[in-house]
């Protein structure tokens, strides 16, 4: 049995070649034309043959490599395991930026263990814990167009290209550089303009890059100061929040008796995301009075 650190950075190093290979496929797929195969939770939110084609082939060499873990991918695949480590997989995070043949899209690959809170100090954001019962233990997103491949695992701090990375140490939201990303209905939709309307004045600027995984790992870069969004799945973010956390940066929910998840996912420097966090947490109450 190796040590646990030994596995994890075995499964970061396996998880990034992986992702590098399906990058290079779905790169490949893109450049041959690329067509919506399916809609899911609203017509714009699309499937590619593509998407398909890299799940199929990440859940292959997932089972040659670790036969005995299971996978938990966005375009279906399921299979369930006995080791404890489960992977989870976006084939393609930033779809509608693929489709249109924008260059923000990656190939976002997590290993991760289930764990319940026993407790409320578990349930702390600092432990890695998310809403969704899993706890990353290693992941690779891989950026196809620009060549980036960022890698981490538990305690092993993160990586771009295997340089390490550290979150930007900004503590001021009022000249923060801020990445969000809006969900594929009108009703969340509307509701989501109405909190970003409130925070712009607040903050340097927005970025709404596309891809929950790219937005996650520019805050391990430093490349954005803070990130936040509402409606995430486990695959759009399970390897890049620990990414961000690797690289310094804290992960909240909105309220701080919850886990970062699906309501709710911040990321920034710890201050810088406390910042964040008190922010939406004035926008959601104001909506919440206004609904009345
Ligand atoms: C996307 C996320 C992005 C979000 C989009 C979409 P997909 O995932 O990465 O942050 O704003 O609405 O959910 O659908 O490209 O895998």
């Amino acid at each position: 049995m190796l040590p646990e650190d030994s596995l994890h950075a075995t499964l970061a190093d396996i998880a990034a070649r992986i992702a590098l290979e399906a990058g290079d496929l779905i790169r490949g797929l893109r450049e041959s034309g690329v067509d919506v195969a399916a809609t899911k939770s609203s017509l714009t939110d699309v499937v590619t043959a593509a998407d398909r084609a890299a799940e199929l082939l990440v859940t292959e060499r997932l089972r040659e490599a670790r036969p005995h873990d299971g996978v938990l991918g966005e375009e279906g695949a399921q299979v369930v395991g006995t080791s404890g480590i489960t992977w989870v997989v976006d084939p393609i995070d930033g779809t509608v930026n693929y489709l249109y043949g924008l260059p923000a899209y990656a190939v976002s690959i997590a290993a991760t263990v289930e764990e319940s809170a026993a407790n409320e100090n578990e349930a702390s954001s600092k432990s890695g814990l998310m809403a969704d019962g899993r706890r990353a233990v290693a992941g690779a997103v891989y950026l196809p167009v620009t060549g980036e491949m960022f890698s981490t695992y538990l305690g092993g701090g993160a990586r771009l290209n295997g340089e390490q990375v550290k979150a930007s140490d900004e503590v001021d939201l009022s000249v923060a550089l801020v990445g969000t990303g809006f969900g594929y209905t009108t009703e969340r939709r509307t509701e989501q303009a109405e909190v970003v309307r409130r925070l712009i004045p607040r903050v340097r600027d927005i970025r709404r890059m596309g891809s929950a995984a790219i937005d996650l790992c520019m805050v391990a870069a430093g490349r954005l100061d803070g990130y936040y969004e509402r409606g995430l799945q486990p695959w759009d973010y399970a390897a890049a929040v620990l990414v961000a956390r690797e690289a310094g940066a804290t992960v909240l929910a909105r309220e701080d008796d919850q886990l970062p998840g699906e309501a709710m996912i911040i990321a920034g420097p710890p201050q810088l995301a406390r910042a964040l966090q008190s922010e939406l947490k004035e926008a959601y109450r104001e909506l919440s009075n206004a609904a009345g």
